[in-house]
């Protein structure tokens, strides 16, 4: 598939810059959600390292992070959106863009979907998800080993959402920073590959107790690696048992009629 052109949007004081892949905003100035509240934007811009406290009268509210404030603010919008906003992360390589290239060819062809993806650099994997059916923007953080609820604002900000039911986030691929930074999604996926070992729940296990749904990938090639599907299944369990399990490979395709099955779970009214 020929890469869209892209658009670079100005760069952060940060160095994180946005590069529109395909489906821009109509205007991209248009604010996120409704302001901030007076205390609030009183507070963040009080705190230039993002800590940040908020009282209320008589209450004692524990301290709020400013990433926290704004990814209730980012939550806030994607429901009210009616989208439904997953955070799939993982280690490098585990196959979140794969699965993601997929997903926009099968189940996105039905539901629109768009996309928002995270690297240190380069935007090799905006350009591969760029379709003209769904609108997508590549996040380069240069040495930010995560996404935040920030980028996540102002990415959104510039592609065009009408319409768009699913907004995949494909964050950095790191098993350990992104666990502490919420960006307002509806459902934290977690990606295990067979490629990485069954006991990676057991050495990273505040990725995987925040995750809803953990996804076992490259199963095609389980046998070949000698990895134990039932060991890794165990694990997460042990660590993540909230959490729901697909166990599925890009490439054979085993186990994505369950993953499109969860997606069209997430949409009102299905
Ligand atoms: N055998 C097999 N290989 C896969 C599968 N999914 C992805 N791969 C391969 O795994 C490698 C990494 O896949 P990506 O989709 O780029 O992984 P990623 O998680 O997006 O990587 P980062 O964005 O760098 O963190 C590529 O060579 C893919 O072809 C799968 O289901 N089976
Ligand atoms: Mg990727």
């Amino acid at each position: 598939m020929n890469p869209t052109p892209s658009t670079l949007i100005p760069e952060t004081p940060e160095g994180v810059r946005i590069n529109l892949l395909s489906g821009a905003a109509a205007r991209s100035t248009r604010a996120l959600s409704a302001p901030l509240s007076a205390e609030i934007n009183a507070a963040l811009s009080a705190s230039p390292q993002g800590e940040v406290a908020v009282r209320a009268v008589d209450v004692s509210i524990p301290l709020l992070e400013k990433n926290d404030i704004l990814a209730e603010r980012n939550r806030g919008y994607f429901l009210g959106r009616g989208l439904a906003a997953l955070n799939l992360v993982s280690s490098p390589g585990a196959g979140k863009t794969t699965l993601l290239e997929r997903t926009l060819d099968e189940f996105g062809r039905q539901t629109r979907c768009a996309v928002l993806v995270g690297d240190l650099e380069t935007d090799n994997d905006g350009r591969r998800l760029s379709r003209p059916h769904a609108p997508v923007a590549q996040i380069t953080t240069g040495t930010v080993c995560h996404l935040d609820a920030a980028m996540i604002a102002r990415a959104a900000e510039s592609i065009d959402l009408d319409g768009v039911r699913v907004l995949f986030i494909e964050n950095v691929g790191n098993l350990v920073c992104p666990a502490s930074f919420d960006l307002g999604e509806q459902v934290r996926v977690v990606l295990l590959s067979t490629t990485e070992g069954e006991d990676k729940p057991l050495k990273y296990p505040p990725i995987f107790k925040s995750a809803h749904l953990v996804l076992l990938t490259k199963v095609d090639v389980a046998d070949a690696l000698g990895f134990k599907r039932d060991v890794a299944v165990e694990n997460i369990r042990r660590i993540a048992p909230q959490a729901r399990i697909i166990q599925l490979s890009s490439r054979s395709g085993e186990g994505l009629p369950e993953w499109y099955d969860f997606l069209r779970s997430l949409l009102p009214n299905s």
